[in-house]
């Protein structure tokens, strides 16, 4: 029997699904005695900072939390859980940590690398852990914009660091109490089998030998499904030429979404994405099929699961209001780690390019606020707008290798809303840039010219965007072979890539993807 304390701030479902795949049952702390009591606590780390310790205050769990703790029983601490054992954090200041460790939680300096820093990153061991008997250097997944760091008179907490442009604290331990940075449940086997060593409460520990190297962050290699109901009702992967889905008038059927999420998973995805391709006109509260399927997928996929379409405020036909805030939310619920937001975040950013206010109600501000940067990732649909020169635009233009109909050498990207319906008077910079300034953490950037031709991502677009922002960008549209996913890594710096067609028609397995890879160098899971 194991403790989880889910104080209701995010994706808790998958460390409860993770648990109960191992074979325990999970209990809830209900009441402040049932930390004390618990015989194995699990505090996962959902939410910002603030909104965590704003929780436990709530609920009273902040006393008996450092008592457990002090009385060294057993407690597991997740991500913003390990950063929560601090005095403070950065991310949000003036709100008072649990204070078991000294010090505060300070955001990523790097200046060359994109914060937040997700995706799978490896850990240097620093003391003996039955946790880590036979670890051979795996990765697991790192999702977060703020590291920690110990002082001198804390170093005997020190488990683990990890590099991402700067050493950090990725795991401290000290008798039964242990934290981690990244997430075990979302870090497929290799996290598994931690949780399953944490669970057992038994395990023998291992030698560290001490030839630090350098960890490194692997490049993510993502599996998507367009999701839509097709003609006859059902839910199916669909798959569109340039954001056409459909084939002789009938929606394209490539297979059942949880069946083919589960497939990724096991051929080695480090993420899957859904995209609910019909979300701009249904109201996903009412989508139950989407959530279902959300729900089906996490108990078997133990990597990060995104979710997007239909992300925005609605009233429904009951004259009901609900927030883009109550949609991401049940979304977080029923299994997501991050939601994307496409049509929505283009009106939010028309209006804030034109007033240069945040009101603080967009649903990226909302969302961010309280699940963090890293859980709202920007949709881009952009298609070429070929213009003979800059000046007959005023939007951000390339001067492009691939020219226009006429011979046009220039060319911009127009972002669209509705699946690629209707062009607006925005570009794909505006976009990314105004996102990220209103709190996106990640950039999914499809490219409508590009999408299901399997003539390989479009590398100007890619090194466009991804100039103007610091947050990591994933390239996607276009992936034929695994030789595209070698170039778009070797000519972009792109933090992930993400294909659909190729891998539902099962013409490049995910194996070969990162084979290809490896042996040009790139870093992979
Ligand atoms: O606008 O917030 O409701 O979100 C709707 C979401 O649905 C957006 O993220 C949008 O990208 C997506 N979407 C809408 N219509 C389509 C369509 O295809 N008709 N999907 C669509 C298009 C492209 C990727 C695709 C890659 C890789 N998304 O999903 O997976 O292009 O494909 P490939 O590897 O086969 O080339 P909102």
């Amino acid at each position: 029997m194991i403790t989880l304390l889910d104080y209701g701030a995010g994706n808790v479902r998958s460390v409860r699904n993770a648990i109960k795949k191992l074979g325990y049952t999970v209990q809830d702390v209900r009441s402040p005695s049932d930390i004390l009591q618990a015989e194995r606590l699990i505090f996962p780390g959902v939410g910002s900072y603030g909104l965590v310790m704003e929780r436990l205050q709530r609920d009273g769990f902040i006393e008996p939390l450092i008592e457990r703790i002090r009385a060294n029983k057993h407690v597991l601490g997740i991500c913003v859980a390990l950063q929560a054992l601090f005095e403070g954090s950065e991310e949000s200041p003036g709100v008072a940590g649990l204070s078991v460790l000294k010090g505060q939680v300070k955001r990523f300096r790097a200046s060359d690398l994109s914060v937040p820093q997700i995706g799978w990153n490896g850990l240097n061991l620093h003391k003996e852990s039955p946790l880590f008997a036979r670890y051979h250097g795996e990765k697991f997944y790192f999702v977060h914009s703020y590291r920690a760091t110990l002082q001198d008179e804390d170093q005997d907490w020190l488990l683990s660091t990890t590099d991402y442009g700067e050493e950090f604290v990725s795991g401290v331990e000290k008798g039964n109490v242990t934290a981690f940075q990244f997430h075990p449940e979302k870090s497929g086997v290799a996290g598994l089998s931690i949780l399953e060593k944490y669970l057992q409460g038994n395990g023998d520990s291992v030698t560290i030998h001490s030839h630090h190297q350098k960890t490194r962050m692997a490049k993510r290699i993502i599996a998507c499904l367009d999701v839509r109901t097709n003609d006859n009702g059902d839910l199916v992967v669909t798959k569109g030429d340039q954001y056409d889905v459909r084939d002789k008038g009938e929606v394209r059927n490539l297979g059942k979404p949880v069946d083919l999420a589960r497939r990724y998973y096991e051929e080695g995805a480090d993420e899957i994405t859904f995209l609910n391709i019909t979300g701009f006109r249904d109201f996903p509260m009412e989508d139950q099929p989407m959530l279902e399927v959300l729900r089906r997928t996490s108990e078997n996929v133990f990597v990060p699961l995104t979710i997007g379409g239909g992300i925005r405020e609605f009233t429904d036909s009951n004259g009901k209001d609900y927030t883009s805030l109550d949609v991401a939310s049940e979304y977080f619920r029923s299994g997501a780690d991050k939601i994307s937001i496409g049509s929505d975040a283009c009106y939010t950013a028309e209006e804030y390019l034109k007033t240069g206010k945040k009101t603080g109600k967009s649903s990226i501000e909302q969302i961010s606020i309280v699940y963090g940067a890293q859980a709202v990732v920007i949709s881009v649909d952009p298609r070429r707008v070929y213009v003979k020169s800059p000046e007959e635009t005023t939007h951000n233009t390339i001067r492009t290798v691939i020219p226009g109909p006429e011979g046009e050498e220039y060319c911009w990207y127009q972002c669209t809303v509705k699946g690629g319906r209707e062009g607006r008077d925005l570009d794909a910079v505006q976009l990314a840039s105004s996102c990220e300034a209103l709190g996106a953490g990640e950039i999914l950037l499809n490219c409508i010219d590009k999408d299901g031709t399997n003539s390989g991502f479009d590398m100007e677009l890619i090194n466009h965007v991804k100039s103007a922002v610091s947050i990591p960008v994933i390239a996607s549209s276009g992936a034929g072979s695994a030789a595209h996913f070698v170039e778009v890594f070797q000519k972009t710096d792109a933090e992930a890539a993400l294909a659909a067609g190729i891998f539902h028609r099962e013409e490049v397995p995910i194996a070969e993807v990162k084979q290809a890879l490896a042996e040009n160098g790139v870093e992979v899971r």
